[in-house]
């Protein structure tokens, strides 16, 4: 029997709605941000992380008690299974799960992996909130896509051979990168096998400590303390640096540690929330894997395990309890891109920043009279760039506008369907954002 991995403490704040009228001038920040102290510089190097890699195009598979998947942190950053038509009451891909849109039950054989408990979405979270939407946090690989597989129930209980089961989906749709908060006092061979077949095709398993405050080369926790070399084990620290009171350690056993206390990631009823322990700490470790794998998609994750073990740091507060160090993100992927690769993706994210985050909303009636003034108006988020607004109706070029204006009016006279287009032009004359609408001018009366 599968315990439960982490306390969970008072839930913060109310739910958010997803851009929440936000000036544009702000919109792309996440507002907690701030209390989200694994993100920072001196934790994890996260912020210079990010100058390298968001995660984009890697699959993190959270093995746990489900997601909320229309969490607005969470709805745009789950895994599709291209094979599965949803609803349909069809196993499509003929995989063994029904419905199996963004993971799977691995009891109830189907797709219904929608969170009963909380923890999942918790670490889902941690991993891949979506970040620069104005609303909430971000999870530390925000461009990663996060697959459910549900293992525990709602009491966050499950079984090893549960979550074999678990490990053998996820593996098989393709995700190289498996987390799994989750820590039981015995293993099963079921459960050793499907470490080991991870292992042979090339994924890692990033499994927490545990939280009996013990150590766990002594009093074995697993699978954290599975032999499987696939098995990145990670124990828990606090804002200090220190470890959690309640985390396992163990010399041998436990590979890094990770921010594990006072974590602020997304709850159920799509807020956000604290909670604590090993649980939290592997997640980080799931999304700096997944940085690194977008970096470097060339490198397996041997190699990339590697570059994160050996490039953590090993701070005196931690010394005798773990076999490496703390996490730094930063640190392992300096280690896998020379200084010329560092250059230049760090010139290409930003404009990959720009242009995800730069939106356009152009609005028009939908309806108006030959004859009468046709307006249109626009207004951005996420486009501080922009200084000059080019407006063309039915393709051709009618006005430029500084960028502070948000409306313009035309007298109209020929019936039928015609097409606005706004355009924002940066300083350079680079188009940073464009929208269309079309609108319809009835004959007059
Ligand atoms: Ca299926
Ligand atoms: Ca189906
Ligand atoms: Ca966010």
């Amino acid at each position: 029997m599968f315990q439960r991995t982490t306390r969970s403490l008072a839930a913060l704040g109310a739910a958010f709605a997803i851009g929440a009228a936000a000036t544009p001038a702000h919109a792309a920040s996440d507002p907690l941000l701030d209390e989200q102290w694994g993100l920072t510089e001196q934790a994890t190097g996260a912020p210079t992380a990010w100058t390298q890699s968001h995660g984009a195009g890697v699959l993190v598979a959270v093995l746990d008690s489900g997601i909320q998947l229309n969490h607005p942190e969470l709805a745009n950053n789950l895994w599709r299974n291209p094979g599965e038509t949803p609803g349909n009451g069809v196993d499509d891909d003929r995989n063994g799960y029904v419905d199996d849109v963004h993971g799977a039950h691995v009891k109830q054989l189907n797709g219904n992996v929608e969170d009963d408990n909380g923890h999942g979405t918790h670490v889902a979270g941690i991993i891949a909130a979506q970040a620069g939407n104005g609303a909430g946090g971000s999870g530390i690989a925000p461009g990663a896509k996060i697959m459910s597989v549900k293992v525990l129930d709602a009491n966050r209980a499950g079984d090893s051979s549960q979550l074999a089961k678990g490990i053998r989906y996820a593996v098989d749709q393709g995700a190289r990168i498996l987390n799994v908060s989750i820590n039981g006092d015995g293993t099963s061979p079921d459960l050793d096998q499907a470490l080991t077949y991870a292992g042979q095709k090339g994924a890692t398993i990033v499994a927490s400590a545990g939280n009996n405050n013990r150590d766990i080369d002594l009093a074995p926790s697993y699978p954290a303390s599975s032999a499987e070399p696939a098995v990145l084990t990670v124990t828990a620290t606090q804002p200090a640096g220190s470890l959690l009171g309640i985390a396992n350690r163990g010399l041998r056993s436990v590979d890094l540690a990770a921010p594990g206390g006072q974590i602020l990631s997304t709850a159920r009823g799509s807020g956000y929330e604290l909670r604590e322990g090993t649980s939290m700490a592997a997640p980080f470790v799931s999304g700096s894997l997944a940085l690194l794998a977008s970096a470097r998609p060339d490198l397996g994750q041997p190699a990339l395990r590697a570059a994160i073990v050996q490039t953590a740091p090993k701070p005196r507060l931690l010394a005798g309890l773990l076999e490496d160090g703390a996490l730094n993100v930063a640190a392992a992927l300096r280690a896998v891109l020379p200084g010329d690769m560092w250059q230049a993706r760090a010139a290409a994210i930003d404009s990959d920043v720009a242009a995800a985050e730069a939106r356009l909303k152009v609005s028009a009636k939908s309806r108006i009279r030959a004859g009468r003034s046709a307006t249109v108006r626009w207004r951005a988020t996420g486009a501080d760039s922009v200084v000059r607004w080019r407006v063309s109706l039915n393709g051709k070029r009618i006005k430029t506008l500084p960028g502070t204006k948000t409306l313009l009016r035309k007298r109209v006279s020929k019936p039928g369907t015609h097409r606005w287009k706004v355009v924002g032009l940066d300083a350079k004359g680079k188009a940073v954002v464009s929208a269309a609408r079309k609108f319809k001018v009835l004959r007059k009366r």
